[in-house]
């Protein structure tokens, strides 16, 4: 007998009559189904519920989503508009009355549980808005093409966050001198379905952990943070790979050392230290990679959508966000003449620090005909996106290339 009915409580009356219930519906061929088999229905939930038709699924084993760029023209993102990443298979069974959070490690002074309720009474709530992108947004652009999902540049987005800060927590259960990072352990399923393995825990270093934005969080946009994106707690680091912001969380671990959780070693999350080969082989060790820590800059332009038509005697109002980790945007321009030249755009200040920030700019064109936008956004140290695909990595990470619509005069 297959384990699966078990923990959906189908073992004992396996029946033909508790998996039709369980569906809703009758299996039409349900003589031919393999024993032990579990019907798709119920084998993971659908994550497009509540997501808006346009989003593009990039698969469904584990679950990723992404968002066409258009769509992620408000100013905080909603739901229906954020893009999934799972590495595994989200918890079966969650029970908020008896979900905690442990403090555990190396560099804890005592081991420590918390129940949500303890959480939420004990420490002050904050709010913040955060840039969560995926390492790996804008993989697709890479050549060769590297292993992973093939996202476009939607794997971001930038909502509203409501919980408390992880520095709270950790001062409360005490922290020794020797600590140096911190790993999470959240309640997703790994793909094997071994209880053992974790699908992914990653960590950050304690000066990150220890950010005044860093939140153990459990509301998203004022409401109860939905299933797939961590329901009832998730860690929010903003400006960083949105990796380490684990979700159904279940545990922090201070570490005396670097996390050594899943998707910590080979080159997953790591670009290498000295440019390489695109396509080159080089050895998946500290010596030749390194972790990734605050995101590049990176701009985009969500209106118009890409492929606009407009009038010849129309000035086109554009808009969209610019971010840079744990940076801010100085500038943003956009060149209507392929980098020739460039427009400062208005830019405004971010709603919080590890925000995005709003920018808009009205472009005449001089002759009908087809034009491509290209936008460009630099922080405050100075650094400007690339205008072509930046340097080649194994993990097909940190491409923030210049975003470019395509517009027709006519
Ligand atoms: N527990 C857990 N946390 C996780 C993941 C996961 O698979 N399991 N995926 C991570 C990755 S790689 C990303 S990009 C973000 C995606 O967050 P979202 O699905 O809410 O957009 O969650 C991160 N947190
Ligand atoms: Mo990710």
């Amino acid at each position: 007998m297959n384990s699966a009915f078990n923990r959906r409580g189908f073992l004992k009356k396996s029946s033909l009559a508790a998996l039709t219930a369980a569906l809703g519906s009758n299996i039409v061929f349900a003589g031919k189904m393999p024993k032990g088999y579990i019907p798709l229905l119920l084998d993971e939930k659908d994550a497009l519920k509540g997501k808006s038709p346009e989003m593009i699924v990039q698969g469904d084993k584990p679950w990723n989503v992404e968002t066409p760029v258009h769509l992620l023209d408000d100013r905080i993102t909603p739901v229906e508009k954020m893009f999934i990443r799972n590495n595994g298979l989200i918890p079966e069974k969650i029970d908020v009355s008896n979900w905690t959070l442990t403090i555990d490690g190396e560099s804890i002074k005592t081991k420590k549980t918390y129940t949500l309720e303890e959480l939420k009474k004990r420490f002050k709530h904050y709010t913040y808005q955060l840039v969560l992108e995926c390492g790996g947004n804008g993989r697709s652009g890479f050549q060769p093409q590297t292993s992973g999902n093939q996202w476009g540049q939607g794997a971001v987005h930038c909502a509203e966050w409501t919980g408390v800060r992880l520095k709270d927590v950790l001062a409360d259960a005490g922290i020794k001198d020797d600590a140096v990072y911190i790993g999470y352990h959240g309640k997703d399923i790994h793909l094997s379905r071994d209880p053992k393995k974790e699908s992914i825990s990653r960590g950050v270093p304690m000066a990150k952990a220890l950010e005044n934005e860093t939140l153990l969080a459990f509301q998203l946009n004022g409401k109860d943070i939905p299933e797939f994106h961590g329901y009832p707690l998730r860690l929010v680091i903003g400006g960083w790979p949105a990796s380490v912001s684990g979700k159904w969380i279940s545990g922090i671990s201070v570490r005396n050392k670097v996390h050594d959780g899943a998707k910590m070693d080979g080159h997953s999350y790591k670009t290498p230290k000295s440019p390489i080969a695109p396509g080159e082989d080089v050895p998946q060790t500290d010596e030749y990679f390194r972790i990734i820590e605050s995101m590049p800059v990176k701009s985009l332009i969500t209106y118009p959508k890409s492929g606009a038509m407009i009038a010849s005697d129309i000035e086109l109002a554009l808009r969209g966000h610019a971010w840079a980790g744990d940076h801010a945007v100085k500038k943003v321009e956009v060149s209507i003449d392929f980098g020739t030249t460039w427009k400062d755009c208005k830019l405004e200040a971010p709603a919080n620090r590890l925000a995005w920030q709003h920018w808009n700019t009205k472009l005449r064109f001089p002759v009908k005909g087809y034009y491509e936008v290209w936008v460009r956004a630099t922080d405050d140290k100075g650094n400007a996106q690339p205008m072509v695909i930046p340097a080649w990595n194994p993990g097909g990470y940190l491409n923030n290339a210049c975003e470019r619509i395509a517009v027709k005069v006519s």
